[in-house]
């Protein structure tokens, strides 16, 4: 098949789902285009099949805001004209579904017909897309798409429950390529930042508020005073100076180490005890997965989809949103049981494999070639 994939090119979340599916069906013989406004991070190599298009906004005086949404629904009508594409795939519904939906009206009027695929993530449903500036539009553009998915149970239901959907929303969870996510032997470096036989426990986001760093903090202060231990933050964001702030508020700075931005974040990941996700809002967590498949449990909060992937009391623990005192107790409960957490480390691989690529990869192809036969 001929694909267009349309996504964020973030380094996390819903960009890196796009791009890596974008790479994995390249890589079983579909031609993809990716397009967007620059080059997608995961992209920096050559492949015979993948292609990539950048969505360029002109600027004019009267701009205040460009009209990025204009100009990706004409890269999608050039794309889909020029390249033959069979196949529409928008990751994020904002503003991707809305565009996708113009670019197949334009289509429409050349004679063309493109069926559009549209992946919710999460905050397209759970934060931004419920505001009024954006509703509307949201529920305008879920229901025309040819197909729906999902990345995990919980999105589905919000959706349902919080847009009057009336087309049918397929759940298709995230994955993990396994190959590339796994332990491997970094001794030396647990050795230079735990040099006294600390635990070590991990956490990367991109530092937004729905991530709730702080009550990590708050939790990694408490769980010191019982288990010498050592923090290390992966990733940025707008969060990120007031959780250095409140590290130095709680005493704790000198044991918390922040990374930035990783692109080997599994290597940080193979040196971890523990990995923490206390988000508010998550639809699913494939920060979490990516650790599980590294062979780290999960102390978790509840939020949105963490349960479905972060199973409680065998992968790890789930806890209320924002209920330090529980997160304290179940972090000290498996860092001080050698033999619990042994269990737990080898309970999480076991639960990656589930999202393995190889079974993912062929719930997407079979979804495409319904839509693609329907349409
Ligand atoms: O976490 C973010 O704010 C980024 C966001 C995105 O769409 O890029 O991530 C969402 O999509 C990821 C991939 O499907 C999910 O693993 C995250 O759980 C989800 N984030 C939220 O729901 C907050």
């Amino acid at each position: 098949m001929k694909i267009g994939i349309i996504c964020y090119p973030t380094y996390g979340g819903s960009g890196v789902v796009a791009t890596e599916l974008g790479k994995a069906l390249a890589s079983v013989g579909h031609e993809v285009h990716f397009i967007t406004y620059t080059q997608p991070p995961r992209l920096d190599f050559f492949s015979e099949n993948i292609f990539y298009h950048e969505v360029s906004v002109a600027s004019y005086p009267l701009f205040e805001y460009l009209p990025y949404e204009s100009a990706l629904a004409s890269k999608m009508v050039d794309v889909t004209v020029n390249e033959q594409l069979d196949l529409i795939h928008v990751h994020y519904a904002i503003p991707h579904a809305s565009a996708a939906y113009l670019a197949k009206q334009i289509l429409k009027y050349k004679g063309i017909h493109v069926p559009v695929i549209t992946t919710l993530h999460g905050t397209d449903i759970t934060l931004v897309g419920r505001d009024p500036s954006f509703e509307p539009v949201v529920t305008f553009s879920i229901n025309e798409s040819d197909g729906v998915t999902a990345v995990s149970e919980s999105l589905r239901d919000d959706t349902y429950s919080s847009f009057e959907i009336l087309s049918n929303i397929e759940v298709i969870p995230n994955f993990i390529d396994l190959e590339r996510f796994k332990k491997q032997p970094k001794e030396h470096f647990k050795l230079a930042i735990c040099p006294n036989g600390e635990k070590l426990l991990m956490h990367t986001s991109n530092f937004r508020k729905v991530k709730r760093i702080e009550d990590i903090i708050h939790v990694f202060a408490k769980v010191q005073k019982q288990v010498p231990s050592k923090l290390l933050l992966v990733g940025d964001g707008p969060e990120r100076s007031g959780i250095e702030a409140l590290c130095r508020d709680l005493g704790v700075a000198s044991d918390v180490r922040f990374l930035g931005k990783l692109d080997t974040i599994e290597e940080a990941l193979s040196l971890a005890d523990l990995f923490f996700l206390t988000s508010e809002k998550e639809s699913f967590g494939l920060a979490a997965l990516e650790a599980m498949a590294c062979e780290v449990p999960v102390i978790s909060s509840d939020a949105g989809g963490i349960p479905e992937v972060n199973i409680h009391g065998v992968t790890g623990f789930v806890s209320k949103i924002g209920d330090i005192d529980d997160m304290v107790a179940n972090t000290v409960k498996i860092l001080k049981d050698e033999a619990l957490h042994t269990q737990m480390k080898a309970n999480a691989l076991a639960r990656a494999k589930d999202f393995s690529l190889e079974k993912i990869l062929p719930m997407y192809e079979r979804y495409y070639e319904k839509i693609v036969g329907q349409s």
